[in-house]
């Protein structure tokens, strides 16, 4: 009902709680009741007894209405499930997912202004205060379970190209999942699925970014490696723009994702890559190796070439500082 209002008001400088009534079908006192619903949510409407409500300004809220106006994706963010606060998107939509056989679409997102149990990979924390973005995409890509590194790749591909659309920042990915800016991080993937010998059953893209925070609001020991896009460009990013650029841009890479031209994609993470050509630390969870990143293969994998020459493929891992 909110959203209907609101196309109304958009339409028009004013509109009077008359008109509003009867095209809703709702008593004036029912109009009442939503406007004020929707000046608690932040948008600002100001009423003139004669000419009716006025709407001046809207909030830069992760709401649908809000990041579904002006979307241009065919089907990424075509169903959105917004919640103020949610333990974290990723948990949210893993549960949607199973649900492909009652209607569960392709591209469905679930989006939160803060998250109270963000997750990392491996069972790690990810702090998600009010101010960034948290959402995650349900997908069911006829592709191999093999492909799993290469959507992290290009969800990565994904979001340089928005945060740079946005704020003219140049960010680097670091493999396989983390986005940086000055070397500090400023965005983070974690995708998960399930699958059957050769087939996914779904894929969950989760996509954390540091938009309009202060990383001094992050527990002391990750503060000196944490940034947010409002403190590298001075000023306030819309998130709802940045929300939408992101959408348009991951729609486009998965397409040609599921094209099988990955590696059109992975020519353009290598011009953002902060890894090829260092010489690094990578935690494979089992061993530590050091050598030197020198490719990323057409799977996605990282290729370290140690101290003795042996070349080492590795599928996941952390770098180490
Ligand atoms: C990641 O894990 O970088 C994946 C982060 C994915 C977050 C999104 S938010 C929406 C969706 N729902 C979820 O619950 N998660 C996804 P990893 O590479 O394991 O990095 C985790 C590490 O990053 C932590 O151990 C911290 O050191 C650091 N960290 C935690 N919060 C951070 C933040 N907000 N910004 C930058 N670094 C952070």
């Amino acid at each position: 009902m909110t959203g209907d209002i609101l196309k109304y008001l958009r339409e028009k400088e004013y509109v009077s709680g008359e008109v509003l009534a009867r095209k809703l079908k709702i008593s004036r006192v029912a109009v009442w009741k939503q406007i004020q619903k929707l000046k608690d949510m932040g948008y600002k409407i100001t009423s003139d007894q004669n000419l009716g409500y006025c709407l001046v300004s809207h909030p830069d809220l992760l709401i649908p209405q809000e990041v579904q106006r002006g979307l241009s994706t065919t089907y990424i963010g075509k169903k959105i499930y917004y919640f103020p606060e949610l333990e974290s998107t990723n948990i949210a939509a893993k549960e949607k997912a199973l649900h492909r056989a009652e209607g569960m679409s392709e591209g469905t997102l679930i989006i939160t202004e803060r998250q109270s149990a963000g997750k990392g990979r491996l069972g790690r924390e990810w702090f998600s205060p009010a101010g960034g973005i948290w959402l995650s995409i349900i997908l069911y890509p006829q592709l191999s379970p093999s492909y799993i590194s290469r959507i992290t790749l290009m969800t990565a591909v994904a979001a340089v190209k928005a945060i740079e659309i946005c704020t003219q920042i140049e960010p680097q990915i670091k493999w396989p999942n983390d986005i940086l800016i000055n070397e500090k991080k400023v965005c983070g993937i974690l995708t998960e699925m399930s699958a059957e010998l050769d087939i996914i059953n779904w894929v969950v893209v989760g996509i954390g970014v540091n938009v309009n925070i202060d990383h001094q609001r992050f527990p002391e020991d990750i503060q000196a490696n944490t940034i947010s896009l409002k403190e590298v460009s001075g000023e306030e990013v819309l998130r709802v723009k940045l929300a939408q650029t992101f959408l348009q841009e991951f729609e486009k890479y998965y397409e040609k994702l599921k094209r099988k031209e990955f590696s059109s994609i992975l020519k353009e993470w290598k011009l953002y890559s902060h890894t090829l050509g260092k010489k690094i630390r990578v935690d494979m969870g089992e061993r530590i190796i050091t050598g030197e990143a020198i490719d990323i293969n057409e799977e996605g994998a990282l290729i370290l070439k140690k101290e003795d020459g042996e070349l080492i493929k590795i599928i996941s891992g952390t770098i180490l500082k």
